[in-house]
């Protein structure tokens, strides 16, 4: 059997509701899924499992965690890293992937156009602006922390990400800069999560709070 040319990784906690339409968005771009739990409740696993997913099991809980265990066990040259929970199209991935297989770019990212109001929550813009601020002082020219990456799966092992939890995306994009990668960003829409589904992050005060309290620690 041909192996696909491209792995989506997808962390996933609690996402059963939004997993069949991203994962048939998956195959759609001819890619294939992998899908990392740790400790979902929702049978978010056999429902990955039961529409065609590599499923890995992570013990450590977190998204850091989930990104690279996915990143671990993918094998195809080229990955993406995309949430579960419906808020992007998998649609989306190809003209990241472009950009990268290409060679225009180390690392291209998406960065998050809300389709509606209400999608990006102020807080999350808020620290959104503060840190891409700060990231364009290190040489990354991003105006989002999105969710969606494309790069090779090589390279991104190598850059050696420590953050386990939600410090992962900004210490992922701090150590591109300083490995001198080219990080192309290019609009995606954002739409809100799948029906059924409960925020782990920007949705809610608490996990806004732990986002910047994960990213506060990789600043230090
Ligand atoms: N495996 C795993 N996945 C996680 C964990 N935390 C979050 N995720 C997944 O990571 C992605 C991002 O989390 P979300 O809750 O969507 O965060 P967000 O996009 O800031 O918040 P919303 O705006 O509510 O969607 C989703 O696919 C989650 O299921 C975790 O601890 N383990
Ligand atoms: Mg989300």
């Amino acid at each position: 059997m041909d192996e696909p040319e491209v792995d989506v990784v997808l962390p996933c906690l609690n996402e059963a509701a939004a997993l069949p339409g991203v994962l048939d968005g998956v195959r759609a771009i001819g890619a294939r899924a992998v899908v990392v739990d740790n400790g979902s409740t929702d049978g978010s696993a056999e429902v990955a499992a039961a529409h065609g997913a590599v499923v890995v099991t992570e013990s450590r809980p977190g998204y850091g965690a989930a990104v690279h265990a996915g990143l671990v066990r993918a094998d195809a040259a080229l990955v993406c890293v995309l949430d579960a929970d419906g808020s992007v199209d998998p649609a989306e991935l190809p003209a990241l992937l472009e950009l990268v297989r290409t060679g225009a770019a180390d690392l291209a990212a998406g960065r998050r156009v809300p389709v509606e109001r209400g999608v990006l929550p102020w807080h999350a813009r808020a620290g959104n602006a503060l840190l891409a601020g700060l990231l364009r002082r290190h040489g990354v020219a991003v105006r989002d922390l999105a969710p969606v990456r494309a790069a090779r799966r090589a390279d991104l092992l190598a850059l050696g990400v420590q953050d386990r939890a939600f410090g992962y995306p900004l210490e992922l994009l701090l150590r591109a800069g300083r490995a001198g990668w080219r990080v192309r960003e290019l609009p995606v829409a954002y739409r809100p999560r799948a029906a059924g589904t409960t925020s782990k992050v920007s949705g809610s005060i608490r996990g806004t709070a732990r986002a910047a309290r994960d990213m506060i620690g990789v600043l230090r």
